[in-house]
């Protein structure tokens, strides 16, 4: 190793994911219309996509800061008691629950961290917001973070 040789890093001798940028932030919420009247009266940020996603068991809406050009809020209400989200608020009441990526080709991201003995929640993608799809890295094997990757649908992040 030389001097200049950063101690940390990406390796070019692995496969790294391929993240591109944080895709959202996803708070659980008790109740999505009450939260998004908080977020939109109180911090300005604006709904620009809503659905139920009946196979997550969320009841989730997208919220864009500022331009709407970065990373959006997502939040995330239970859609059934016994959602992950349900579990989530009981375990934990609301807050941070998860940090999503945006990635070009989620298998081969997923692929890229279970080579490096990550468990990944799904043998293959799951639907996502906007037909997006996804998968998750368990929180035990991301620093007590669970990690979402998203490769969005054709045509990109949803604006309405
Ligand atoms: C659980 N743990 C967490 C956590 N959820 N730690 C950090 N962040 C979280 N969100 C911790 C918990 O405190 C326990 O720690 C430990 O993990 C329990 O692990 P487990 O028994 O294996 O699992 P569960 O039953 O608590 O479930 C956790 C997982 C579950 C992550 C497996 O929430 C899940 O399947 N999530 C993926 C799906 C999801 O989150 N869907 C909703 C969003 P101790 O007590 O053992 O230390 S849907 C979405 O994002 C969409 C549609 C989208 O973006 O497009």
């Amino acid at each position: 190793m030389t001097d200049d040789t950063p101690s940390s890093g990406p390796n070019e001798n692995v496969t790294l994911p391929g993240l591109l940028r944080i895709d959202h932030v996803g708070v659980a919420v008790p109740d999505l219309d009450e939260a998004i009247a908080f977020y939109t009266a109180t911090f300005g940020l604006c709904c620009v996509h809503r659905e139920t996603n009946e196979e997550q068991g969320v009841q989730e809406a997208m919220l864009a800061v500022g331009d709407g050009a970065g990373p959006r809020l997502q939040l995330l209400a239970p859609a059934r008691p016994d959602s992950a989200i349900a579990k989530f608020l009981d375990r934990s009441g609301p807050g941070l629950q998860q940090l999503a990526y945006t990635v070009a080709d989620v298998e081969a991201a997923a692929d890229a961290l279970r080579a490096r003995g990550l468990r990944l929640l799904y043998d293959a993608p799951k639907r996502g917001t906007a037909g997006s799809r996804i998968n998750f890295v368990h929180p035990k094997d991301a620093g007590g973070v669970l990690v979402e990757l998203v490769e969005p649908a054709e045509g990109g992040t949803p604006v309405g």
